[in-house]
């Protein structure tokens, strides 16, 4: 077995992993030990990588239809390209260069947005290049480029070590960055006495182990830090003598939080004035204060001054620069950062500069060798797809995202999507939802496959190595991009196009992009990919000569502004942009799972990633459930005002009365619905131009959809059970519009189990059980059958090799659960046989029962915790038992809470 280095795909914390392959196919992945973000942890996503490289679910081969009414056929690469080259070149032709617009995404590698940001700006002339880093990470860069001057997180991991007060503002790192909260675990553990804040609406796995938890309205931070600035005032812990040496504009800031009073505060956050003083005290006392920041605070009308507003409480204590300090922004994607370092948004050129500046863009327009860099801005990711909408943009390239997914009001980017002309897709899986509006469906190589670097969120960029090839004909996407330009600049006249894309291989684009940074604030002249190998992961800037890269960014109190001062910015005080009222009473915020990566594209894809929570559903307070006259697991209609959908409502305590929360990952592809993004809505942050995915107001009813069936399937043999579950997965996808509500997921560890459930508001007709049984293949002599018309039941069970391995119910599901764990188990059918299609909703013994899984490594479940920790088992003594949290830690935040949840009932 051989072994390659690289990283794991998702988050930015940017872990190194170790791949484990014979040269064709990934065999297993562990943790790098020697990669500093990580040194060898993985979390339940990472460690479950080697099951996503699978090539039964990949695109393979080009794809293009003629026209809409077509379905796609397969064409070769070249008929491919020249059909895009021909069509873009025609577009440019008849209405200019920014009738095209290239949307991408903070998930390729540094080399592949390097080679796309300068086909769109270098050669076509149009600075229509945008990301779903606008939709993630762009009120970020924005702050800290209001503020500090550059887009550079001055931070590092090892801070966490360091910090004696960490403020966690609108992240989740317990769920979205697990490996840095097992740091910052660690770092608690070791110095009990730093204090941990947390500002989240919601009692997140996070939230519940913070000292102090600031359960604010949503929208209202802004409050919250000016209060908090208000007090470091009033107690005298602001530091005036570097205040007046290193900053700009601090009389206007304490001009503006005079007002904001604890009290004040209190009221429009809705937390008490006395937890916003200790917050602030607790601040103004650490020698070391430390803040991270991710979504809760970005995606916001004013996420801008989300973030000026947090990095303010650094500065007023001149806490930057030094190890344990300063204002730390989580990156969300893998490589959001490296995209940026690039300039890969509308607004951005390479090296950190900026279009709007001319001296920037005739930098730019020499180092590339080309007469000019156009001047008018480009469309950021919202205004492009309106572009798109109106008509103004004809052909649209997208690679490596899935906006009929993932972007705010679905149905506005539907109307786009089918308006425009031309779109082409660059896509590793072929089943996307954004997939079926594609004229040109392009293969491209994925995790395992593609080599290149990445810059996760402190900073360090790393060498990404492939370790095994490609399935069919899939291309590295820095080769379809250069590809498509030598083709599109021979159409378009363009002499210099072989000299500007002469790229014989990945490592000279890297080596191009180096050589763009030289003199700039992230200056990486001293990296190669050989010196990268050398030393390991580097954070930048590593100019030419040095030996190591920088950890803590402005330590000499210089910044990167024209006065070389940073800057105080007086923020908005506006809160979320729709209100709530009577007829949509609900607060809806949106976020992540713990196992479950955006569209679901490669998690969704692996059964295990499913036991955490196992179908699509909206939390909401128990209080809530109760006072609308619905029980926990009901079907609710969620409407907003530009949509609606049906969901299972979740009682939960996390989520205060009056709120509401629905994840971000459910789409078309395993939902009924769209998923959330049908609700939410698309205003803009004015500076940063990010969209408010966070804030919906929303109103909830329950729905009546009596007729009822649940089908699972899974298969005696090993081998091929993965593979059957996946297709049978794919096959019911076109099923699930049928009805009023539909959820296709996965369960089980080895043996995966495809699992359907519906609901209909009207009988569901008999041809299609029929149709839905043969694409489950439960049929046969194996299968048994029940039936009572006159109630509108009907069963079937299949049993093989003395297992359950398929079941449809359907009238009468309330057994589906403990049948589902039987399949799981794969346990003896031979005790419950004459139960199978008894309406029993508990199993009738009592070794079936488990209930959610926890431990997504070892396999252990949330009744055998409780049951545990009711016979007075504490953390260590339930890890001890049960081995839960014992391997990636990514449930130990769930395990200390079920501990505590238990104490708790027995003190009552
Ligand atoms: N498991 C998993 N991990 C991921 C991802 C994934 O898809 N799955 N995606 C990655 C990406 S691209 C990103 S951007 C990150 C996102 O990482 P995070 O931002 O940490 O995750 P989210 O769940 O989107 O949102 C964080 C929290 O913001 C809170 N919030 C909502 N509104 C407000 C508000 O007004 N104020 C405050 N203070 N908080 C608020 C929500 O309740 C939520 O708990 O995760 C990365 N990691
Ligand atoms: N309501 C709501 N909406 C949100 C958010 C939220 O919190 N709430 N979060 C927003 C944020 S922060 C983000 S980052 C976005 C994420 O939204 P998307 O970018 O749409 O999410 P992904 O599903 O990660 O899309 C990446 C796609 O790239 C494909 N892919 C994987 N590897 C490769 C490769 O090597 N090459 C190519 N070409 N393709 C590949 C995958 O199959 C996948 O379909 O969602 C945003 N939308
Ligand atoms: S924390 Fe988990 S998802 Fe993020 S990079 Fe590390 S292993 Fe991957
Ligand atoms: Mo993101």
């Amino acid at each position: 077995m051989a072994e390659t280095k690289a990283t794991c795909p998702y988050c930015g914390v940017g872990c190194g992993v170790i791949i484990q392959h014979d040269g064709e196919r990934v065999i297993e992945v562990r943790g790098d030990p020697d990669h500093p973000a990580n040194f060898g942890r993985l979390c339940t996503k990472g460690s479950t990588l080697h099951f996503t490289a699978r090539p039964e679910t990949r695109l393979l081969f080009p794809e293009l239809r003629q026209n809409r009414a077509e379905p796609r056929a397969r064409v070769s690469w070249d008929q491919a390209l020249d059909t895009a080259a021909d069509k873009f070149a025609s577009v440019i032709h008849t209405h200019g260069p920014d009738a095209v617009g290239f949307y991408l995404s903070g998930q390729l590698l540094t080399e592949d947005y390097y080679v796309f940001n300068k086909l769109a700006k270098g050669l076509i002339g149009s600075n229509n290049v945008d990301t779903n880093s606008r939709l993630c990470m762009s009120s970020a860069v924005a702050a800290y480029k209001q503020t500090l001057g550059a887009d550079a997180p001055p931070c590092s991991y090892e801070d966490f070590d360091h910090a004696d007060c960490l403020l966690i503002a609108g992240a989740n790192p317990a769920f979205a960055h697990p490996i840095a909260f097992r740091r910052i675990e660690a770092a608690k553990a070791a110095r009990p006495g730093m204090k941990i804040i947390v500002v989240d609406p919601r009692r997140t796995d996070t939230a519940a182990s913070a000292d102090l938890h600031l359960a604010i309205l949503p929208g209202t931070d802004i409050w919250l830090f000016n209060a908090m600035l208000h007090v470091l005032l009033w107690d005298g812990y602001v530091n005036m003598p570097w205040i007046r040496e290193h900053t700009e504009g601090f009389e206007a800031l304490r001009e503006a939080v005079r007002e904001a009073t604890p009290v004040v505060a209190s009221g429009i956050c809705g937390v008490s004035a006395d937890d916003i003083v200790t917050a602030a005290r607790w601040w103004g006392e650490a020698q070391t204060p430390l803040s991270l920041w991710c979504m809760g605070l970005n995606q916001s009308h004013h996420g801008t001054h989300n973030g000026t507003a947090l990095i303010a409480l650094s500065l007023a204590v001149g806490k930057i620069g030094q190890p344990g300090c300063g204002p730390f922004s989580l990156t969300g994607q893998p490589n959001a950062m490296g995209g940026r370092e690039v300039g890969g948004l509308s607004n951005l050129l390479s090296a950190h500069r900026d279009l709007a500046n001319p001296a920037h863009r005739a930098e730019v327009a020499a180092l590339w060798g080309v007469e000019s860099v156009p001047e008018k801005p480009g469309l950021s990711a919202i205004e492009m797809f309106e572009a798109v909408r109106a008509g103004q943009i004809k052909a649209l390239w997208i690679a490596c995202t899935n906006p009929a997914h993932s972007m705010p009001q679905q149905a506005l980017i539907r109307e786009a999507l089918e308006k425009c002309e031309f779109v082409v897709l660059q896509e590793a899986y072929a089943t996307t939802e954004t997939a079926p509006y594609a004229d040109l469906l392009l293969p491209a190589l994925s995790w395992a496959e593609k080599e290149g670097t990445v810059t996760n969120s402190e900073r360090r960029i790393t060498h990404v190595n492939a370790a095994v090839p490609g399935p069919g004909e899939t291309r590295a996407d820095w080769v379809i991009a250069r590809d498509f330009a030598l083709k599109l600049g021979e159409k378009l006249g363009r002499a210099d196009t072989a000299r500007l894309f002469d790229y014989p291989t990945v490592e000279s684009i890297f080596k191009e992009h180096a050589d763009t940074t030289r003199g700039r604030d992230l200056d990486i002249t001293g990296l190669s990919y050989a010196v990268l190998d050398e030393l390991g992961p580097q954070q930048w800037p590593f100019p030419e000569g040095v030996q190591q890269g920088v950890s803590h960014l402005y330590a000499d109190g210089k910044f990167e502004t024209t006065t070389g001062k940073a800057q105080f910015i007086v923020p908005a005080t506006s809160l979320t942009s729709e209100s709530i009222d009577a007829r949509y009473p609900l607060r809806l915020t949106t976020g992540r799972l713990r196992d479950q990566w955006h569209g679901m594209s490669r998690t969704g894809k692996t059964a295990r990633l499913y036991a955490h929570v196992d179908e699509p559903r909206i939390e909401l307070n128990k209080a809530d459930i109760g006072r609308r006259g619905l029980r926990d697991g009901d079907l609710v209609r969620v409407r907003s005002r530009r949509g609606s959908i049906i969901l299972r409502a979740h009682a939960t305590e996390e989520v205060r009365p009056g709120h509401a929360f629905i994840a971000m990952h459910w789409g078309r592809n395993v939902l009924s619905s769209a998923g959330v993004n049908e609700l939410t809505l698309n205003n803009i942050d004015p500076y940063s131009k990010q969209p408010e995915l966070k804030h919906a107001a929303v109103q909830i009813e329950k729905i009546e959809l009596p007729h009822q069936a649940l089908l699972m399937r899974s298969a005696v043999y090993a081998e091929v059970a993965n593979g059957l579950a996946l297709e049978r997965a794919a096959a019911l996808e076109p099923w699930l519009r049928k009805f009023d509500y539909a959820a296709v997921s996965l369960a089980g560890r080895d043996f995966a189990i495809v699992v359907l459930r519906i609901a209909h508001s009207t009988p569901i007709p008999a041809e299609w059980l029929e149709q839905l049984d043969v694409l489950m293949d439960l049929q046969g002599e194996h299968c048994m059958a029940y039936a009572d018309a006159r109630r509108g039941v009907s069963k079937k069970a299949l049993v093989e090799e003395g297992m359950l391995t398929g079941l449809r119910l359907t009238g009468e599901t309330a057994a589906g659960g403990w049948l589902k764990e039987l399949m799981i188990e794969r346990a003896s059918i031979d005790t419950v046989r004459r139960w199978l299609f008894a309406p029993l909703p508990k199993a009738p013994v009592s070794s079936i029962g488990r209930g959610r899984i926890v431990c997504n490594c070892l396999n252990v479940s949330e009744n055998e915790i409780r049951s545990a920790v009711a016979d007075g088992k504490d953390l260590a003594a339930l890890q001890d038992a049960l081995k839960c949290g014992t391997s990636c830690g990514s449930c130990v935040p769930e395990l200390k809470r079920l501990v505590a949840e238990g104490n708790k009932a027995v003190v009552q």
